[in-house]
């Protein structure tokens, strides 16, 4: 008999449970997932990276990551979905058979490990890093502040006891390098990125950094709306969408455009549920609901990578 627990898709998990998952999932899954690890952070834990399709030649790649802020919880449950998703239903369902033969999806399920760790151990609305800065008593960067864009001249802070500090140099972090080296590494076949945060159900593309209008405006704009419009189907969740700077706010420094900028065309931020209500501590009983959802927006922007 199997006395392996079973994984808890509908509860928040804390790292070791997340991390015991990926590697049992890849062992499960061998001609779907394998494991392997993008770097070590700054306590020294691994960053694991799963990467999901069927093997195949000169495959586009999309790159989805999840937890780059400690407590926004829901991040890192949706990628575990997603890895659920395309285990349980390659082969049934006909779109995602289709995205996964054709396509390699890698998946990040914690980037911010050792924040994630320090939400679930003492303080349940970290957002940063846990590294140390120099010269002061407050700990962590940024790690969406910390990309080579624009670097720090706009919302965000120079100073080490911010929230939105963007670190001493653009990926001080090891957890940002990391991430920055495998895009980099991978420019030939990666052709999205989609960076899992929460909480405002919005949708961003470049630019965040300033309000210029990104070359490939339109068709992003065009795939934005597919891709919300898709998610509202299923519970009639409104998501707005548009460049970072004119829809959220001006802030220098994130993942997407600088992935944009070194040319990874198709670069969106989630931001999922909720608007507000529960915030960062959205309820576990919401995990399914907004995991289903953003399921369509994904298999959408992902259709329309392969398909361009
Ligand atoms: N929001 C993002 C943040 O890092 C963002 C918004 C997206 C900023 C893209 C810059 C670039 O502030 C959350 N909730 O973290
Ligand atoms: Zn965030």
């Amino acid at each position: 008999s199997n006395i392996r627990a079973v994984h808890s898709y509908e509860k928040y998990n804390d790292l070791d449970t997340i991390n015991a998952w990926s590697a049992n999932i890849a062992a499960q899954n061998p001609s779907l997932v394998t494991r392997s690890q993008l770097g070590t952070s700054y306590e020294g834990r691994p960053i694991y990276l799963l990467k999901v399709g069927r093997s195949g030649s000169n495959k586009k790649a999309v790159f989805i990551d999840c937890g780059f802020h400690a407590r926004e919880w829901v991040s890192p449950a949706f990628c575990q979905w997603f890895v659920k998703e395309s285990v349980e239903n390659y082969g049934s369902d006909a779109v995602l058979t289709n995205l996964l033969n054709n396509l390699d999806f890698y998946v990040l399920p914690v980037l911010n490990v050792d924040g994630y760790v320090f939400t679930w151990s003492s303080n349940r609305m970290w957002r940063k890093t846990r590294s140390v800065n120099s010269g002061s008593t407050c700990f962590g960067t940024d790690p969406n502040r910390n990309f080579n864009a624009g670097w720090c001249t706009v919302g965000a802070s120079s100073r080490a006891c911010d929230d939105t500090y963007c670190g001493s140099t653009p990926e001080s972090e090891r957890e940002t390098k990391a991430l920055a080296n495998f895009i980099r590494s991978n420019l030939s076949s990666i052709k999205g990125y989609l960076t899992v945060h929460s909480y405002s159900q919005m949708l961003l593309f470049p630019y965040s950094y300033s309000y210029a209008l990104a070359r490939d405006h339109t068709e992003l704009n065009t795939v934005a709306k597919n891709a919300v419009d898709q998610l509202f189907t299923l519970h009639r969740t409104r998501y707005t969408y548009g460049p970072g700077g004119t829809t959220i706010y001006l802030a220098a420094g994130g993942s997407d455009d600088w992935a944009y900028d070194v040319g990874v065309k198709y670069s969106f931020t989630f931001e999922l549920r909720d608007t507000g209500r529960y915030g960062f501590l959205l309820p576990e009983s919401q995990i399914k609901a907004t995991s289903e959802e953003t399921m369509l927006a994904v298999k959408s922007i992902s259709n329309h990578i392969l398909n361009n």
